[in-house]
């Protein structure tokens, strides 16, 4: 694994373990998810592929089973409310109505804030079990990632003791599939959030402040995420993806971002190297070149990519060449602007951007 960043944790207090047990037995329905067929399934809430999702799964199961029961329960008593026969307006003097209870009336009344206070105490109790046991993770993480979300692309920098180790990605985080890795969340501009449902909760990136998390994947493959906090225009198209990788893969994926793609040797792509450096090195860092600009994603290894522009479009030749011709068309109010490159200087550009393996 390269280097490895230990990091110490408090472990979860084994009373939260017995009290999440003892919850467990309590609410009756409860849904246990089984694993969907593939791990690059679509983004949904309903499929967890790690242990600390299936445990917000099961705690959503339940409470979406407390819902539709207490939907249903007041749905009944208001009909049979409603199927009664009116009361009849009896007796002779103007607007006298006659009151009567039933004798032993309020029993029901008890009863009703005895299961709606055990209900909401049992759900409580679960959360809080649920929120205790997804906290940490049992062993420590085999590597830190610091994540930063921009408006709007997310920026990945593995965070390796050994300076060498170190580079930087964006919008696709590898991960070694079965081991956790740690988080640390950060913010260049607004509020983002980072949430893969398949593996994990949400947690925050805030201005000012590191946030950290972690996420573990069960089987190999890509897991979708999306920032799940509004941050303006782009917002939606805000997504990036966490490719869970054998280990042997991950080891030689980390290795091969830490190599500079090699120069380019034919005719096009020379001049569009530095076509790029000097229309686009400001905002965009390639290793090995003088393109050192940290303000958009870096591009050292861009044709490896799957998607541009935070999930957008796929990442294919027509697809780069659109992007570079007219960022604003697929993703509008985007932080980077129209280029106004002449055809021949976006021709060898994009020659030059195939070479980066
Ligand atoms: C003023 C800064 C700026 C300049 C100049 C600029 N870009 Fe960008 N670029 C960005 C930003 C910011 C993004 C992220 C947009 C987003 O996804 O919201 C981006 C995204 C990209 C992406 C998608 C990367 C990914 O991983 O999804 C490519 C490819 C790209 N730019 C190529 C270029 C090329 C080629 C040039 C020069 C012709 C260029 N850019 C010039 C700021 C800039
Ligand atoms: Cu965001």
């Amino acid at each position: 694994m390269g280097d490895l960043v230990i990091i110490s944790r408090e472990r979860i207090p084994t009373a939260m373990n017995r009290i999440s047990c003892a919850t467990a037995l309590a609410v009756a329905v409860v849904a246990v998810s089984g694993p969907a067929a593939r791990a690059d399934a679509p983004m949904s809430l309903f499929s967890a592929f790690s242990d600390k999702a299936r445990s917000i799964l099961n705690l959503n199961y339940a409470l979406l089973a407390v819902c539709v029961i207490v939907i249903a329960v007041i749905g009944v008593l208001i009909g049979t409310g409603l199927a009664r026969p009116r009361l009849r307006f009896q007796g002779g003097g103007a607007g006298v109505w006659p009151v009567s209870r039933p004798p032993g009336g309020l029993r029901w009344i008890y009863f009703g804030l005895a299961l709606t206070a055990l209900t909401l105490l049992g759900s409580l109790v679960w959360s809080m079990a649920v929120i205790a046991h997804v906290a940490a993770p049992r062993t420590t993480p085999a590597l830190t990632i610091d994540v930063t979300g921009h408006q709007w692309w997310w920026e990945a920098r593995y965070a390796a003791t050994i300076q060498s180790r170190q580079f930087t990605t964006a919008n696709e985080i590898h991960i070694p599939v079965g081991l956790p890795v740690h988080l640390r969340l950060k913010s260049a501009d607004v509020i983002h959030s980072f949430w893969v449902p398949a593996l994990s909760g949400k947690t925050d990136l805030i201005p000012g402040q590191v946030n950290e998390t972690w996420i573990e994947a069960g089987e190999p493959g890509a897991y979708r995420g999306q920032c799940a906090e509004y941050c303006g225009l782009q917002h939606a198209h805000m997504a990036f993806s966490v490719i869970a990788d054998p280990p042997g893969a991950f080891n030689a994926w980390w290795d091969a971002q830490l190599r500079p793609s090699p120069p380019p040797t034919d005719g096009p792509a020379v001049v569009g190297q530095q076509a790029f450096v000097r229309r686009c090195g400001a905002c965009h860092a390639v290793l090995g070149t003088m393109a050192g600009g940290i303000y958009g994603p870096d591009l050292t290894h861009l044709a490896r990519r799957t998607s541009l522009a935070a999930g957008t479009l796929p990442n294919t030749p027509g697809h780069l060449a659109a992007w570079i011709a007219d960022p604003q068309g697929p993703k509008p109010g985007n932080k980077m602007p129209p280029l106004a490159l002449s055809g021949p200087e976006l021709v060898s550009i994009q020659a030059y951007l195939a070479t980066l393996q």
